[in-house]
């Protein structure tokens, strides 16, 4: 699972230079133009080509305000502002051991990974395969979760002098996701090439849970097969030595960890029982491996919450101590100097290592994350700065194309969005159909704009391969696990899934989908409740507010980033940003005071027209150089509109 981003870098450009000035001149509601692209269907007449169905907005609920708690935490955290606590307080939090956690969360509070179900076994097989010097493959899944777990697993074990190993990642286009058996037959070569008949091991991270076939058939080959995953487990019985926290009987840290914690925990306990064997004598220090763990425990949504929140915590503020200088490049190449805030962990940063597997083969990434040299980590920064912005090109014309082939009229728009086009193609630079790197953070976009699942299928001669995501309330593996039959593979998260069907299948699983939805939400389409933190005026959201903010950054799933509605601004000015022009930037005022606020990705909101009142809703952020507020716009509402709270009344 993961999430993906854009060109936030963009924003401090194009806010602060003349650049935009031509935009303006440009006129200010053309159409985002993606690079050329293609209709999906030649039905699409051209007249209609940006007639698609204006976003939906949530409904906005204010959480129910607790000032008196609200100073009590101001008090006990020393707050200089009253933001931040009142934020804290509104999500119930109180003067408790949940608080002190999300404030200062301790790294001795990191769990014993042999706590977890199989945890040491799979320890102590670890370590006998290194003093012993067996074989080791090591396969991990082509994410940012996965390949920070080769990274981690990889780095470790060649500073403990173990060199019998083998790390891979699949490739997309050569064997697809995960432990498929192409994938095992074409790596067990490769084992037996180096090391003949040897017994061998085989780990794998962020895959294998239900691979069943394929690790018997390891086994059969003589493998002992240990797997470190945090998928979906189903009925499917896994024969391998399975470490996942959801197996029955496990719940290991509340099943909060993604692969890449498990690995960073099974890896220091390696080092450690190595070390209590007399086999090493120096101590690892896990701290150096928590900035990847940090942007890759985010960028998988993974709950922010117990381990989770202590790795992405710490990795967030270890950034400039890291030994691996690429993460730093990553964001200078992003133009951002200096101390990251979560979101630029997110946003920029995340997306880049998540290029690499998307658009081709990611295995130079397990050990360029590891690069202890600047120069070479800056030009691994650039070679993933291409690489991403090859995925935004082929994003931005997925996205144009899947938009227009949704019915014209919102109240048309299926319970479901399930949309399929023929494998993604380049030629004459007119990008067309869709890329099946790509399909999962297109389907992310429109459940952004539509609020309600989407599945976005990339037919691959007659195989389709679909990313699914979700919005609150609709639990995406739960319902795929009861459609299982119609799939040739299907498996995931609850909030994000991906599978393969026979392309012929399409329009009856469709069909199915939308009817598990109203089963599961209702015959009529409710837009799911939006909950905001606290009602302010541009006053009180000054820079040392929003810096206080910071204090539980970063956001993301169960911490979620701070939302705020400012009510009754006049707007000032417009103007439409970015390469794919697809930002649009505003300037609002109180009649004292303005701000700019910006609306990532989205150009279409109707309520904003020059001088019109409204309440905005969003998140205030701090400029590159820290002392301007900007705001990052979710949703705007006429000012003459109530807004419903948490408790049911108006506000
Ligand atoms: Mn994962």
């Amino acid at each position: 699972m993961d999430r993906d981003s854009d060109q936030r870098s963009g924003m401090r450009k194009n806010t602060q230079g003349g650049k935009e000035q031509s935009s303006v001149q440009r006129g200010l509601f053309e159409p985002p133009r993606a690079a050329s692209l293609r209709p999906v269907s030649q039905l699409i007449a051209q007249a209609a080509r940006d007639q698609i169905p204006a976003a939906i907005t949530p409904e906005i609920k204010v959480r129910a305000q607790k000032p008196e708690m609200a100073d009590a935490i101001r008090d006990r955290y020393n707050f200089q502002e009253k933001l931040a606590p009142l934020i804290l307080a509104a999500r119930d939090y109180t003067l408790n051991a949940e608080l002190e956690f999300r404030l200062n969360p301790s790294l001795s509070s990191l769990p014993d990974i042999r706590e977890m179900k199989n945890g040491s076994f799979i320890i102590s097989h670890l370590a006998d395969c290194i003093i012993e010097k067996r074989p080791l493959m090591i396969a991990t899944d082509f994410d940012n979760d996965g390949i920070v777990s080769n990274m981690i697993a990889t780095d470790i074990l060649k500073s403990v002098g173990f060199s019998n190993l083998h790390s891979v990642l699949p490739i997309r286009d050569e064997t697809g996701y995960g432990l498929s058996e192409k994938f095992f037959w074409k790596q067990h070569a490769i084992m037996r090439e180096r090391f003949g008949n040897r017994p061998m091991s085989l780990l794998t991270a962020d895959f294998g849970t239900t691979n069943k076939k394929e690790i018997l058939q390891a086994q059969k080959e003589g493998y002992w097969v240990g797997v470190l995953d945090h998928h979906h487990v189903g009925d499917v019985d896994c024969p391998a030595v399975l470490g996942n926290p959801g197996q029955t009987g496990c719940g290991f840290e509340d099943n909060v960890l993604a692969a890449n914690g498990l690995m960073l925990l099974t890896m220091f306990a390696v080092h450690d029982e190595l070390k209590r064997r007399g086999a090493v004598q120096e101590s690892m220090s896990l701290k150096d491996y928590l900035v990847p763990a940090a942007i890759a425990t985010i960028a998988d949504c993974v709950p922010l919450r117990g381990a989770s929140w202590t790795i992405a915590y710490h990795g967030l503020r270890m950034f400039e101590d890291s030994p691996f200088p690429v993460f730093q490049e990553m964001l200078s190449a992003r133009g951002v100097r200096g101390t990251p805030s979560g979101s630029d962990l997110s946003m920029l940063i995340a997306p880049m290592i998540n290029a690499a597997g998307r658009l081709g083969d990611a295995n130079f990434m397990i050990e360029a994350l590891a690069d202890r040299q600047v120069l070479s980590a800056r030009a691994t920064a650039e070679r993933l700065l291409s690489l991403n912005k090859t995925r935004q090109d082929i994003e931005a014309a997925m996205l144009q194309s899947a938009l227009q082939s949704l019915p014209k009229e919102v109240e048309n728009l299926p319970r479901f969005i399930c949309l399929m086009d023929e494998a993604f193609e380049e030629s004459d630079g007119i990008l067309s159909g869709y890329h099946k790197g790509v399909v999962g953070i297109v389907s992310q976009r429109l459940v952004e704009r539509y609020l309600r699942p989407v599945v976005l299928f990339a037919n691959y001669d007659g195989e389709a391969s679909g990313s699914f995501r979700t919005v609150d309330g609709y639990n995406l593996i739960a319902n795929l696990d009861k459609l299982r039959k119609h799939f040739i593979k299907v498996g995931g998260h609850p909030a994000a899934a991906g599978g393969t069907i026979d392309a012929s299948q399409f329009s009856k699983i469709s069909e199915l989908l939308n009817r598990s939805v109203e089963l599961d939400l209702g015959a009529q389409y409710k837009p799911p409740s939006f909950h905001v933190d606290a009602v302010c005026t541009l006053r009180d959201i000054n820079p040392t507010a929003v810096r206080e903010l910071k204090r539980f950054e970063p956001f993301g799933t169960d911490n979620p980033e701070p939302d705020i509605l400012i009510p009754d601004l006049f707007v000032e000015k417009m103007r439409i940003f970015g390469k794919h022009r697809n930002n649009l930037s505003v300037t609002l005022s109180d009649g004292h005071r303005t701000i700019e606020a910006v609306y990532w990705r989205r150009t279409d909101m109707p309520m904003l027209q020059h001088n019109n009142r409204v309440h905005i809703i969003g998140t205030p952020t701090l400029n590159a150089s820290g002392e301007t507020v900007q705001f990052s716009l979710k949703t705007a509402l006429p000012a003459d509109e109530g807004v419903g709270s948490s408790k049911g009344g108006r506000v």
